[in-house]
């Protein structure tokens, strides 16, 4: 067991965030309204490559306020927050040098909103994670899982790693002050070996810093299941369930099936008596915007949490 595994398994409630160039598009491709995952688009509607990265010339998140998001999950009873630091897309939330396609080279904002929100939660005691999607990479030719840009077949998987995803993760690991996790999303490409060395350089920069067991081949530090799963069997060890505030992951604009805050702490409550945490996912908008209805049930979840002492 990993030794700084203690104060994730007392946690109970962390909170998710996806948000990305897919959270412009809000679900929306060419006039046509799309639906599941938002985060998803690119892949739903086999957006190319070289079209995909025009979003970022028009995304500009001028409401994104770190203290606010901060003390949105401090209200709401939340222990800790991880965020996509890059999903799919391929495209770095973060100021990265391993890739121009990033928000501070590619987009008319030109900050880095990671390192805000970096100092905005240390000052609120929530513990600060990336999600980093280390293997699907639909903008590299040479990433995960593009097949309509790119043939799967011709691929050189290592070059994708150690160009892009591992000199970005050290950059993570590096820049922005102690990580409580690193949540690592769909493996492929890597042996057990290969898998293992990656870890190793990563556990080299902090050694504090929990991997999600999505990072493959058994290597995480904790256990999280599917997509919205509770498991049924006792679970030997640190684990987490992850659902979404509504249906999607990333911003759609037409998914307003929100669930309550009585459905909210129902399911932390069902997680935690079996003695897991519940990582509850929000998806904030192109201009960085948390959905109304997010920031009102989670603070009215929060209220409940301090009012039957369980935050
Ligand atoms: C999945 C991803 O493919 C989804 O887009 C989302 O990020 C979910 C939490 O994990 O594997």
């Amino acid at each position: 067991e990993h030794p700084n595994v203690g104060w994730f398994k007392d946690a109970k409630f962390g909170l998710f965030i996806h948000w990305g160039l897919y959270s412009k598009l809000a679900g929306k491709w060419n006039g046509k309204n799309y639906y599941g995952s938002g985060e998803w688009i690119m892949n739903q509607a086999k957006i190319p490559a070289a079209e995909y990265a025009k979003v970022a010339s028009t995304f500009n998140p001028v409401n994104f306020n770190a203290d606010e998001w901060a003390q949105l999950a401090s209200d709401a009873g939340i222990k800790y927050l991880v965020i996509t630091a890059k999903h799919h897309e391929g495209f770095a939330m973060f100021d990265s040098k391993a890739s121009d396609f990033n928000i501070v080279k590619a987009t008319p904002y030109g900050k880095d909103p990671m390192k805000a929100l970096a100092t905005a939660t240390a000052k609120k005691n929530i513990r600060f994670g990336f999600y980093y999607s280390q293997f699907v990479d639909w903008h590299e030719p040479n990433g995960g899982r593009n097949s309509w840009d790119f043939d799967e077949s011709k691929k050189n998987y290592a070059s994708y790693y150690s160009q892009k995803a591992i000199p970005q993760l050290k950059e993570l690991l590096t820049n922005y002050g102690p990580l409580g996790i690193v949540w690592f999303d769909l493996p492929g490409g890597l042996t057990k070996e290969e898998t293992q060395k990656l870890v190793d350089s990563l556990h080299a920069l902090q050694p504090q810093s929990l991997f999600s067991s999505r990072v493959g081949q058994g290597l995480g530090d904790y256990k999280d299941f599917g997509d919205s799963e509770i498991p049924d069997a006792p679970v030997k060890g640190a684990w987490e369930s992850i659902y979404t505030h509504n249906d999607s992951w990333g911003y759609i604009e037409h998914d307003l099936n929100f669930k309550s805050p009585a459905a909210i702490i129902q399911l932390l409550a069902k997680v935690a008596s079996k003695g897991g945490n519940l990582m509850l996912n929000v998806g904030p908008d192109g201009n960085g915007r948390i959905p109304y209805h997010s920031v009102k049930y989670l603070r009215e979840t929060g209220k409940w949490l301090k009012k039957n002492g369980e935050a």
